[in-house]
């Protein structure tokens, strides 16, 4: 059983204008502090992105994946094609692509990734949407209309992203542009366009609980509900209103922050007849770095850290191992340092 949305609602208009607004400011700049603290989400509201064009990004989604699941294996990267491995290291080739119907955790979504991750099973496919030049993918031109849009669409999240890490660099009372200077490489960031399927009388997952493995994610949908927020014991239903972006933190935040700021379980429910899209743009850091609790939080402070270090990329690659083995599955648990 879950409640309908409590989450916050924030005008991030006073950072994006060019006229000081500093009572705006500072009432965001609380509200957010209190919502990634208390719920690790908050919804965003003139946000930067243009609602014509999100909107526009869910019409295209809904009618690529409406198309017959052969027409859509056409828009798979070409056999021959490189595909980038999830830390960003090298290349390697020959990786399956193609879409998800089913993965071993009871998922059942569809899903187009900006950038092919370097990781399949015979269970999970998935297809490449977007191309940048660097990485030398090969697709199908009639993929384009759908490439437009993302590419068009991009540059306003990666912008998006990095206002409000700037945000909660300052909520933490980090020293300025810290999160900048630490975040400095925008190649692992994706955006990823979903489908999830009607429910079925006795399966209704659309994604399992999760939390995410990033820094800072944003979604939209097209008004259907699903998504949901595990808040002290409950689950909290999140259906915003078209135009309003979804915001949450993710792990390496809350590692970053010794769980000063929350990186909060979630999951999507399909709903029973109605298929639901929407977008998560995923604002992550580069796979060298090293995610630790940071001193300002720890020994500045006399607390203990609540996590080892280690790469980012060394985790994405262990949440990668999830989809086939499951039975291990790795969440930000791992890290944590026992009381005892
Ligand atoms: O589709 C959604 O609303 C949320 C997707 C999600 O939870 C994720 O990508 O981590």
């Amino acid at each position: 059983m879950a409640h309908s949305s409590t989450l916050p609602t924030i005008d991030l208009s006073a950072f994006l204008k060019q006229e000081d607004d500093e009572d705006g400011w500072k009432k965001a700049m609380k509200d957010i502090h209190e919502a990634c603290s208390e719920y690790g989400f908050f919804l965003a509201v003139n946000h930067g992105v243009p609602l014509q064009l999100m909107s526009q990004a869910l019409q295209v989604s809904k009618s690529f994946f409406d198309l017959p699941d052969e027409d859509k294996l056409d828009y798979s990267l070409k056999p021959a094609a490189a595909t980038p491995p999830i830390d960003g290291s090298s290349t390697h080739s020959g990786s399956r692509t193609g879409i998800i119907i089913e993965s071993p955790q009871g998922d059942k979504f569809e899903y187009a990734l900006r950038l092919a991750l370097g990781a399949s099973n015979n269970k999970a496919e998935y297809v490449a949407l977007l191309v940048e030049a660097k990485l030398a993918l090969a697709y199908n031109d009639s993929q384009l209309v759908v490439n437009q849009v993302l590419e068009e669409m991009y540059p306003y999240f990666t912008k998006l992203g990095s206002l409000v890490e700037n945000i909660i660099n300052d909520c933490l009372g980090l020293p300025p542009d810290f999160l900048k200077e630490y975040n400095d490489d925008r190649s692992l960031d994706f955006i990823i366009a979903l489908h999830y399927f009607p429910a079925t009388e006795t399966d209704n997952v659309g994604k399992a609980c999760h939390s995410d493995g990033n820094s800072i994610t944003f979604v939209f949908s097209d008004g259907v509900e699903g998504l949901q927020v595990y808040k002290d014991g409950e689950w909290i239903s999140i259906c915003p209103p078209e135009g309003t972006l979804v915001v949450n933190i993710g792990d390496i935040i809350q590692v970053l922050s010794n769980d000063k700021l929350k990186s909060a379980a979630h999951r999507v429910v399909r709903q029973l007849g109605k298929s639901r899209y929407s977008y998560a743009f995923l604002y992550t850091i580069p796979g060298d770095k090293l995610v630790e609790p940071l001193p300002h939080f720890t020994v500045n402070k006399g607390d203990s850290p609540k996590y080892k270090g280690f790469l980012y990329k060394e985790y994405v690659q262990l949440r990668v191992r999830n989809v086939t083995r499951p039975q291990d599955r790795v969440g930000i648990a791992h890290y944590e340092i026992s009381k005892s």
